[in-house]
């Protein structure tokens, strides 16, 4: 029917006409739902471009949060490194009264928080005019640690001056405005990148320095001022301590040691001459008549030359020998690793020293000199203990106040079977009797 060309006829077949309009339906539905397949998907991408470009800034912002969760929780790492260190330090701090124990342990502290490739702690010097290292870590070998740093000099000296805490950004601001010699040509083994004074009652007791840091805490520059007022409030106990100490242990008139510090020096001396083995010798002596000066020219007077006798016994002695007054009138020298003729040697020095010396109005004294009378006793000939050594000391005084006064008796055991005879004794010095 359909062969050569096309049957027209076949046409009005009603079957075929039927089949014709089938095979169109079906062509045109699955058209209709091929197109509106094409269609949806161009709107999905649509949606999902956009939708893309919402997330975008949604995902910068979860990135911009974790990083600031990762930064407060290294905030939170080192604040809380820093307060839990903060107690131990305070405690340490507080326990020591010695001021060179105290650098190190803010060195150590400045360590744990900063990480930092160099620490230097100074101390203001005892003219209060610069600064000297005292503690530090990282600085090289060769630098001379005992170079004095004047008050103004370089970074260090700025902040010590002005008392001002500094960080980097603090000093590359201040030298702009201010003419200030920051990186001063005889520092240049400094790295000081934070810098904080201890100070007390507005005087600087000394600085803390960090550079080259690792770890960066936040209120780095807080941080680092508040383990410098530490260093201070230790500084400033540690002062007072001392003076403390000075006063209790010193004698008001003369200035010299009181009799306690000296029995305990003497107990020390005892201990480390036994177990090395050592001599020392103890010198007592007391003013001749002192009575009579005080009467004659009033109790004044006999304070000044109690306090001029304590100078000259000053300077007559070693820095390492320990003058005290005794008693009223009586002094006592402790004299370490000097032998029994060397104590004879200086206890006759100050003797004559003391006779030499015009004390107003000492002509009136009997004899016309003010004078004194002394005894020496050795460890370990004399005696073994502080008392034993004292009591031969007093003894040979008192042998040389009945020999005749200004005079020193060398104890010497024999005399205890005397006949009483000053000869007897061992007598350096001038004899008036
Ligand atoms: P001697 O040669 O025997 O030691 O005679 P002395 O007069 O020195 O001895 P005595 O013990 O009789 O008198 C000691 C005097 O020292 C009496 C006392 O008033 C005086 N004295 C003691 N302490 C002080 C003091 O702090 N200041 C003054 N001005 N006098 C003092
Ligand atoms: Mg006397
Ligand atoms: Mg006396």
């Amino acid at each position: 029917m359909f062969g050569g060309g096309l049957d027209i006829s076949a046409l009005a077949d009603p079957s075929v006409l039927l089949l014709i309009g089938l095979l169109l339906l079906v062509s045109a539905g699955l058209a209709f739902l091929l197109g509106r397949r094409l269609g949806m998907g161009a709107g999905r991408r649509e949606a999902a471009k956009k939708m893309a470009a919402q997330v975008e800034p949604i995902e910068e912002d979860a990135r911009e949060f974790r990083k600031s969760v990762w930064l407060l929780q290294n905030e939170n790492k080192n604040l809380s490194t820093f307060l839990m260190l903060l107690p131990d330090l305070a405690r340490e701090l507080n326990n020591t009264h010695e001021k060179r124990k105290i650098a190190p342990l803010l060195r150590r502290m400045l360590e744990q928080i900063f990480d930092p490739e160099q620490v230097l702690v100074f101390y203001t010097t005892q003219r209060n005019d610069g600064l000297i290292l005292v503690d530090d870590k990282g600085l090289a070998a060769g630098f001379d640690r005992t170079r004095f740093i004047p008050f103004g000099e370089g970074r260090v000296g700025w902040v010590a001056s002005n008392q001002i805490s500094m960080d980097e950004s603090d000093f590359q601001q201040k030298a702009r405005f201010v003419k200030a010699d920051f990186d001063s040509a005889s520092q240049p083994h400094f790295k000081i990148e934070l810098a904080a004074a201890m100070t007390h009652n507005e005087s600087t007791l000394g600085l803390i320095s960090v550079g080259g840091m690792l770890r960066h805490p936040k209120n780095e520059k807080t941080m680092l001022k508040m383990v410098a007022d530490l260093g201070s409030i230790a500084l400033n106990n540690a002062l007072l301590f001392h003076k403390m100490q000075q006063l209790a242990n010193s004698d008001g008139l003369t200035q010299l040691y009181a009799k306690r510090y000296f029995m305990t020096s003497l107990a020390e001396i005892l201990m480390r001459a036994e177990k090395g083995h050592e001599e020392f010798a103890i010198f007592i002596f007391d003013i001749d008549h002192f009575k009579h000066y005080n009467d004659n020219n009033g109790h004044p007077a006999g304070d000044e030359a109690l306090r001029t006798t304590g100078r000259i016994l000053r300077d007559s002695v070693r820095e390492d020998d320990i003058v005290a007054r005794y008693g009223g009138e009586e002094f006592i020298v402790l004299l370490p690793n000097t032998s029994k003729p060397g104590a004879a040697v200086v206890a006759e020095k100050i003797r004559a020293a003391i006779a030499a010396h015009e004390y107003p109005k000492e002509q009136s004294q009997p004899g016309g000199d003010l004078t004194i009378s002394g005894g020496v006793a050795s460890y370990p000939y004399d005696g073994r203990t502080s008392a034993e050594l004292v009591g031969k000391a007093d003894e040979a005084l008192y042998k040389s106040k009945r020999g005749g006064r200004n005079r020193i008796t060398i104890y010497e055991p024999t005399y205890l079977s005397e006949s009483d005879d000053p000869a007897d004794a061992t007598v350096a010095g001038r004899r008036t009797a």
